[in-house]
């Protein structure tokens, strides 16, 4: 069976490449990947993520990474070069030693009608500081928390995979919190109110030889010193979420628990989203899960671009029933699509 309950906008693209000035005149953006969306001022504001390189010579592959103090230094490869592996557009394998192809900012747009999106915050970029994101920040959720705009990151460095948090009340300044779980972590979307007086996240650890690339829970009397961990979900052998699950935007309180949007991968790397069901009261507790995709790449801005086959979201916006969720379409461009929570909801089987 194949469901995808997902009404695209026919404005998608709603942001490409070509549409977003680069962070220098020397680079390119290829990619716009994966925003946090978030209602601000009566608007609708997207943390967009953008990946750039150098333009590239024939012959070799050159990669920008930024110094812990924060400047720009290129790495140049030769195509030809035997000690090189550069199979997979995303990263590549030199001598042992993995890079990312691109470097992630992050950038700050805004839209009143939620499909026309432009720059906002006075064209505001964050970028990675420090160790910890010499090689980006990436995928970022938006949790609103209080007067707080929460900020959960994917902070890629030599040293790893990890997930960092910054919070703002003004998209002008920013409190730096440092990483909040160690290497291999990311997908990390934090509820957006306390339960029993703590607060949760959702993470994604991966377990390489015991375990694999599952959904955690953890909570935190403080959103900043977080245990008590336990796993959620699990992938589903040979599913459509095979290979790899992870959580989208924050979880929404329904009557019939905490719903929460994730992706799956399965062994081709072709990313879908699912629909997990939390109960209220203990989210460690799942109480149901779709077993068919909620949204497949089936449009050709999904299907084809810088890495093909993927749907991948972490940001959304509800509306009563409405749910829009805002997602990176083929790591390429973002796009957006409605639900009803309703029909995830009846998706949900125990
Ligand atoms: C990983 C992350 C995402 C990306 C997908 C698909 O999960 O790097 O940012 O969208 O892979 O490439």
């Amino acid at each position: 069976m194949s469901t995808d309950l997902a009404r695209r906008f026919p404005q998608n693209p709603l942001l490409c490449p070509g549409d977003v000035r680069p962070s220098r005149p020397d680079w390119q953006v290829v990619c716009l990947l994966n925003p946090g969306a978030f209602r601000w001022n009566g608007r609708i504001g997207l943390i967009v993520r953008v990946a750039e390189r150098p333009p590239q010579q024939p012959g070799f592959i050159s990669l920008p990474t930024l110094t812990e103090n924060g400047e720009a230094r290129v790495l140049v490869f030769r195509r030809d070069d035997p000690k090189l592996d550069a199979s997979d557009p995303r990263v590549l394998c030199y001598d042992g030693v993995h890079y990312l192809t691109t470097l992630s900012h992050l950038r700050l747009f805004a839209s009143t009608d939620g499909t026309n999106f432009a720059p906002a915050g006075g064209d505001l970029f964050l970028w990675g500081h420090g160790a910890a994101e010499t090689f980006g920040i990436e995928d970022c959720r938006v949790a609103r928390i209080g007067d707080t705009f929460e900020l959960t990151y994917t902070a890629v460095s030599p040293n790893g995979v990890a997930v960092g948090r910054r919070s703002t009340t003004d998209w002008k300044n920013f409190r730096e919190r440092g990483l909040i779980f160690p290497p291999h972590n990311k997908d990390c979307a934090l509820f957006e109110e306390q339960i029993g007086g703590m607060y949760y996240a959702l993470h994604r650890p991966s377990s390489p030889e015991i375990g694999g690339n599952f959904i955690w829970l953890a909570r935190s009397p403080d959103l900043q010193h977080w245990g008590s961990h336990v796993c959620l979900a699990r992938t589903q052998p040979g599913g459509w979420d095979s290979a790899r699950i992870g959580a989208g935007a924050a979880p929404i309180k329904t009557s019939r628990g905490w719903l929460v949007v994730y992706h799956g991968a399965d062994a081709a790397n072709r990313y879908c989203l699912g629909a997990l069901l939390l109960a209220l009261d203990d989210p460690a507790r799942v109480l149901a899960r779709t077993r068919e995709p909620i949204m497949q790449p089936s449009a050709d801005y999904e299907k084809n671009g810088f890495f093909g086959q993927v749907i991948f979201t972490n940001g959304q916006i509800l509306d009563g029933d409405t749910l829009t969720i805002y997602y990176g379409a083929a790591d390429t461009v973002i796009c957006g699509a409605t639900f009803s929570v309703n029909e995830i909801l009846a998706q949900c089987r125990e």
